[in-house]
């Protein structure tokens, strides 16, 4: 079963995530187990708090080193793991890595707040940055909730038969081709006839044919 457990302020919002659909059932039948710590639960005072003033001054504050490296400390030694950080400053996350993270037994993230993490954290933990792109969140914790999803439908076993088997056709890397079903005609728009044809050999060059089209169209940036 793979292991994966992040670090976050917001535990609800990591266990909410993965209470639906596919990744709730992998859950049910063992395949993965996703864990929230609540790095609030190792502060050492009487408030609670987590943050601090940034050295230096400036504006907002700044996630003290203590809670979370304490937070990652209490994973058992058997669930720890290559430790990611959720960080604009990362690798741009994609299915490369998706699959690379997919064969990793435990991964453990981290998820900022607030101006981000005191830098001696990271170093200590020799996190491994990674961005699911380039725009401002609040928080790490929708980022870690992408990169597990990514991972986690990749692990053998969480997608069924049917599912497992398109999987191999996103990996030639393009678009996906128009999708239609029921009814034949909606608002006098019609499903392209060879869909209707029977003929297998034709649908599948066609797709073929479509995918390419919508990739050169729409994302030619996939094509180099
Ligand atoms: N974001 C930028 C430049 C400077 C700051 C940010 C920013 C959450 C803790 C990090 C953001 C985006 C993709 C984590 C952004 C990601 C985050 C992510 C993230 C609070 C500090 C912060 C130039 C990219 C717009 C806030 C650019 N992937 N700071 O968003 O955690 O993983």
């Amino acid at each position: 079963m793979k292991q994966y457990t992040v670090l976050t302020l917001f535990p609800e919002m990591i266990i909410q995530a993965f209470s639906h659909s596919i990744l709730a059932r992998a859950q049910k039948e063992n395949h993965i187990c996703i864990e929230a710590i609540d790095i609030r639960s190792f502060s050492k005072n009487k408030q609670k708090h987590v943050d601090d003033y940034p050295y230096g001054g400036g504006a907002g504050m700044v996630m003290q080193a203590q809670p979370i490296y304490d937070a990652y400390q209490s994973i058992p030694e058997s669930k720890k793991g290559r430790v990611i950080y959720l960080s604009p400053q990362g690798k741009t996350f994609t299915q490369q890595l998706a699959q690379e993270l997919a064969k990793e037994e435990n991964i453990v993230f981290l998820c900022g707040h607030y101006e981000g993490v005191d830098e001696r954290v990271l170093e200590q933990l020799e996190v491994e940055e990674i961005s699911i792109g380039d725009f401002v969140l609040t928080g790490g914790e929708i980022a870690a909730i992408a990169v597990i999803d990514a991972v986690a439908r990749l692990v053998p076993g969480v997608l069924g038969k049917e599912a497992s088997f398109q999987e191999e056709s996103f990996s030639d890397g393009l678009l996906e081709y128009p999708q239609y079903t029921r009814p034949p005609v909606f608002m006098g728009r019609a499903v392209p006839d060879i869909l209707l044809s029977g003929h297998h050999g034709n649908i599948k060059k066609w797709r073929k044919e479509q995918s390419i089209l919508r990739t050169k169209q729409k994302r030619p940036d996939l094509l180099k």
